[in-house]
């Protein structure tokens, strides 16, 4: 490296720095692609922290094909041996459901239907209020009131692509997600419609606390393919 010699260690550190960086750290951007509906096919997400927590910010991007009417599709499962702690569902009608704590009854919303574009889908909860609301597309829901003073308890696991009636088991093959899931964020808080609407136009927010995709750590079972392609 003749052309170091002369400058100082420390600027030579960082010029050597940069190159690495150059050379190996090409941002990539990383989609699970769900491609067959399966009773056995899912990917396990390992959060940062324990989700014992009182609001939280999740956000996805989805793509599907299952067509409202069809079926029920399992979007989103943190399970504890006891409960479905937090699940999220569109359903058989459209709709889509919020469900704590095993309740029978979820919270609720219209949205616009998926489809096979890429809809960037959030969903954010505060327990001191109860208000829970969904974003699509960076665009606010209206807001409706959802198990005020619960708490989402420790201890389960979070998986993507099927609906764990057990811990990790007795899936259902007509419940299982089939499409594209990509940019998973949850954040122990709520944000504000603001920054919501940032992240959804490729604006720098905080990264999230409980999953970051872009370090997030992935088990991955089944027929399922993480595609990553260049930024
Ligand atoms: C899934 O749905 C199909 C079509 O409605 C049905 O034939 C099949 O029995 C269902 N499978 C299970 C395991 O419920
Ligand atoms: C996954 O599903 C696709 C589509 O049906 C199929 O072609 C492929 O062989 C499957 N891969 C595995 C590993 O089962
Ligand atoms: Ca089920």
């Amino acid at each position: 490296m003749a052309l170091l010699n002369g400058m100082s260690p420390l600027l030579s550190l960082l010029i050597i720095g940069s190159l690495h960086l150059a050379s190996t750290e090409r941002p990539m951007k990383k989609t699970l692609v769900f491609p067959v509906a399966t009773d056995t096919s899912y990917v396990e997400l390992m959060p940062q922290k324990d989700l014992s927590i009182a609001s939280f910010t999740l956000c996805m991007q989805l793509a599907t094909e299952l067509a409202k009417g069809k079926r029920e599709i399992i979007l989103f499962a943190y399970r504890t041996e006891q409960f479905d702690e937090l699940n999220v569902w569109r359903e058989s009608d459209g709709t889509y459901q919020m469900f704590m704590q095993s309740s029978k009854n979820g919270v609720s919303f219209n949205l616009p239907e998926l489809n096979t574009i890429q809809t960037h889908l959030c969903l954010t909860w505060e327990s001191q209020t109860g208000m829970a609301a969904f974003y699509v597309n960076g665009k606010r829901s209206l807001r409706k009131l959802y198990k005020m003073g619960h708490r989402v308890l420790p201890g389960g696991r979070v998986i993507l692509g099927q609906d764990p009636d057990s811990l990790l088991g007795n899936f259902d093959i007509n419940q299982s997600f089939v499409g594209e899931i990509t940019d998973v964020n949850m954040w122990d808080y709520v944000l504000s419609t603001a920054m919501i609407r940032d992240l959804n136009d490729g604006k720098w927010v905080p990264r999230g606390n409980i999953f970051d995709w872009e370090t997030i750590n992935m088990k991955l079972n089944g027929n399922v393919t993480l595609f990553s392609e260049d930024l």
